[in-house]
């Protein structure tokens, strides 16, 4: 029988193509983001490949009263949500703590902590009812390590890394899974938001190396849950080979 995924940030990058592979291997999706043009076009690229249902839902995850009004009310085939992914992310700017821009830190800290919690606090207690779920919380090689200019992003991944751990103990005895993934450097829409649309900029963080790419981290979750009933992925840091930690990255 096929599962249901929820997917948050299913718009671009990592969550895009987490939702066509989840597709492609049988579940029916459901696709969230702010952007419905972006939206319409995922839907309709999964439609076109794969035999599966999805449902495309609207909505910016740091309005706590938007993510009621969608996720609260999930009923008939898409009430059992089997998967979750928390994804839905950004980082915005990069400039040293006395610098920072106070916009980009709430932007941030509402999308990356308070969103993630609002999605979760919708969708886990009906994992917790039946039983049974996977939640996946896409983290990042910035929850483990702090570099130069990254001091509130790497705190958002901290709160991330935290929430993954606390989750899996408050939920163990529900038959839930928890996993992190955290990736290093990928190369998705993610500078160009963390640069405010400054594309030049956001290329230059991929110059002289192969980054990862969007497809590595889909493979990696579809891995984790696709895993035994008695077997989870805690926790899995994926780097680009040429990338050693944060901070040291081999160039050509
Ligand atoms: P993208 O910018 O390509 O994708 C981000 C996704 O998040 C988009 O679908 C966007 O949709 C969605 N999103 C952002 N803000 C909101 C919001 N307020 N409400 C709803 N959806 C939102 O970047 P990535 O795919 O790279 O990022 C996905 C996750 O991976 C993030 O959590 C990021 O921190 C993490 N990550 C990325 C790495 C990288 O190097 N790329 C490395 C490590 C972790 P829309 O704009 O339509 O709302
Ligand atoms: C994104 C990767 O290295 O820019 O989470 O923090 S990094």
């Amino acid at each position: 029988m096929n599962k249901t995924a929820l997917i948050t940030g299913a718009t671009s990058g990592i969550g895009r193509a987490t939702a066509k592979i989840l597709a492609d291997n049988g579940y029916h999706v459901i696709l969230t983001g702010r952007r419905k043009d972006k939206l319409d076009e995922v839907e309709r690229e999964i439609l076109r490949t794969a035999d599966a249902r999805v449902l495309s839902l609207c909505f910016d995850v740091r309005d706590r009263n938007e993510v009621s009004k969608y996720l609260g009310q999930l009923d008939g085939e898409w009430e059992d949500i089997d998967v979750l992914i928390n994804n839905a992310g950004l980082a915005s700017g990069l400039s040293h703590i006395q610098d920072g821009d106070i916009e980009d830190w709430e932007k941030m800290i509402d999308t990356n902590i308070k969103g993630l919690l609002y999605v979760t606090r919708q969708i886990a207690p009906k994992m917790v009812n039946r039983g049974t779920g996977h939640i996946v919380n896409i983290g990042s090689i910035a929850g483990k390590e702090v570099y130069e200019n990254g001091n509130v992003y790497c705190a958002t991944k901290h709160a991330v890394d935290a929430l993954n751990k606390g989750m899996r103990i408050d939920l163990v005895e529900h038959n839930i899974k928890v996993t992190a993934i955290n990736p290093g450097a990928a190369e998705t829409e993610f500078s160009v938001v963390r640069f405010h649309g400054d594309k030049e900029r956001a290329n230059s963080v991929y110059e002289g190396f192969t980054p990862l790419y969007e497809q590595d981290i889909a493979e990696a979750v579809l891995f984790a849950v696709t895993r035994p009933p008695h077997v989870n992925i805690n926790d899995m840091i994926i780097m680009a080979t040429a990338q050693a930690n944060s901070v040291k990255t081999h160039r050509q």
